[in-house]
């Protein structure tokens, strides 16, 4: 739709970025933090591991400043379950609690809104070994946890996010590590697992409006639109099948408080639909989120599925996502869309689509939190001319002010990343952030933050609130 104006950002728009703990902050085994799955996960030899990574834990408070020199108005991080409650449940740690009222309170000493994560993948591994999420009690483990965080934090703290990316870790698992020696769960734990995680989040968000009064929360999902790869009947139907099985599925739970019927159907009659307690139905129907928040980086271009091992193919670029699934869909090729180095579709007209189709759905104010173009950025005399991400930014912030223009309603904008941090598959030679930490794979160097390019642009965009991007 082409209009005549078009509308700019709301006042008070959360200008962000964000990072998750166990990418950028290290200190693994310090202050009686415990290990989470992550840390006990191969690991691939050739890249940077977690340990040490960008040493925000040791830096937080240089780390911020930078941010609010940037402008920043919001600052979405992700707590380390394992630095507050090490043993999973029962005695917390108050050097954990310390350390994130910290960071919280110099966040706000700055101006900036702390988005807080509870939960970006990382389960403290002593719950992984009794069952983790296919175990029920760690629905009660993570209520506690919850517990802890709002009594603690709740005054300071109005955006909460229950868990980072849910539809990756079920629908790709291997995507976030694999377990040592040992094997992926199979689609129905899987898809008990994710019950569990949605019973989790809803009892959550129940507990958060009611101890927090001002709190907001919402579930952070990677939502993408799906393009159908021709007009052919087929392809819409595989198209529709896939967009509603990797978002709609895991975003109606806790929005509508039921499973959406086509999905419920699909895993019915594959043999991999969850156990659902008789008293489960009234948890999820109990709670509603106050917003939704979403991860964007790409599109999927789907195909109709030719019923045979031949839909399946391994995502470009990154063998640790399959893509297509027998019988419901095959991925294809978009030739109106660029890619990144690492085969991630570029699509900023994507965005403003699955922003439109989010708002669509749930009528609900939306939350981007991540966003953002991985790439082997190169410090040159002391600068990082990365001029690729702020095109992809430029481009992305205009679609969203498109759909802005389209009547949807966002909060805010916090890409990906505040400052680059331990890529999952790709270590530092794959890079996000507006600012550069000067660190190799395996030579930490002095870990000096540098500001890139994209730095100034973001700090020039904040500051005019997004007009002439
Ligand atoms: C999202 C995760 C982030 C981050 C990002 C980039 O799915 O929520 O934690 O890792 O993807 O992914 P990668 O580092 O693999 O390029």
């Amino acid at each position: 739709m082409l209009y005549k104006k078009l509308k700019g950002f709301p006042e008070g728009f959360l200008w962000g970025a964000s990072t998750s703990a166990y990418q950028v902050e290290g200190a693994w085994d310090e202050d009686g933090k415990s290990p989470s799955i992550i840390d006990m996960y191969e690991h691939p030899k050739e890249y940077a591991d977690f340990k040490t990574a960008s040493d925000h834990y040791h830096r937080y408070k240089e780390d911020i400043e930078l941010f609010a020199e940037m402008g920043l108005k919001a600052y979405r991080f992700s707590i380390a379950w394992t630095r507050i409650l090490p043993n999973g449940t029962g005695e917390v740690n108050p050097a954990g609690i310390a350390h994130y009222r910290d960071v919280i309170l110099e966040c706000r000493r700055h101006a900036i809104e702390p988005v807080v994560t509870m939960y970006h993948f990382d389960l403290p591994y002593c719950l992984e070994e009794k069952g983790g999420w296919g175990n029920r009690e760690t629905i009660d483990a993570f209520v506690e946890y919850a517990r802890m965080l709002f009594d603690n934090f709740g005054s300071d703290v109005t955006y909460w996010l229950t868990i980072n990316e849910q539809n990756t870790m079920i629908l790709h698992p291997g995507a976030i590590g694999l377990p040592k020696g040992g094997s992926l769960p199979s689609k129905k734990e899987l898809y008990q697992q994710n019950h569990h995680l949605m019973l989790a989040q809803a009892r959550v968000m129940k507990l958060c409006h009611e101890m927090c009064p001002h709190g907001k929360i919402g579930p952070a999902l990677n939502l993408t639109a799906m393009y159908a790869q021709s007009c052919h009947p087929q392809d819409a139907i595989a198209a529709h099948n896939w967009e509603v099985l990797r978002c709609w599925n895991f975003a109606d739970v806790p929005v509508f408080g039921t499973y959406h019927s086509l999905a419920w159907q699909y895993m019915q009659d594959r043999g991999i639909a969850p156990d659902v307690r008789p008293q489960d139905c009234e948890t999820l129907a109990g709670a509603r989120p106050d917003f939704i928040a979403m991860n964007y980086y790409s599109t999927a271009t789907i195909a109709a599925s030719r019923g045979d091992a031949s839909d399946l193919s391994a995502r470009a670029g990154d063998q640790q996502i399959m893509l297509g699934e027998q019988g419901v869909y095959r991925a294809a090729e978009n030739s109106f869309v660029s890619k990144t180095k690492y085969g991630w579709v570029i699509d900023p007209s994507g965005f403003r689509y699955t922003l439109r189709k989010v708002y669509e759905r749930y009528h609900l104010p939306i939350l981007v939190t991540e966003n953002g173009i991985g790439a082997p950025d190169v410090l040159e005399d002391g600068a990082v001319h990365d001029d690729y991400r702020i095109d992809f930014m430029r481009q992305h912030l205009q679609a969203m002010q498109l759909a802005i223009t389209d009547g949807v309603r966002m909060l805010g904008y916090c890409p990906w990343a505040a400052l680059d941090l331990v890529s999952t598959h790709q270590g530092y030679q794959k890079r996000y952030g507006f600012i550069y930490v000067d660190r190799d794979e395996f030579d930490l160097k002095k870990l000096e933050r540098i500001k890139k390019d994209s730095f100034f642009w973001y700090k020039d965009v904040i500051a005019k609130n997004g007009a002439y991007l």
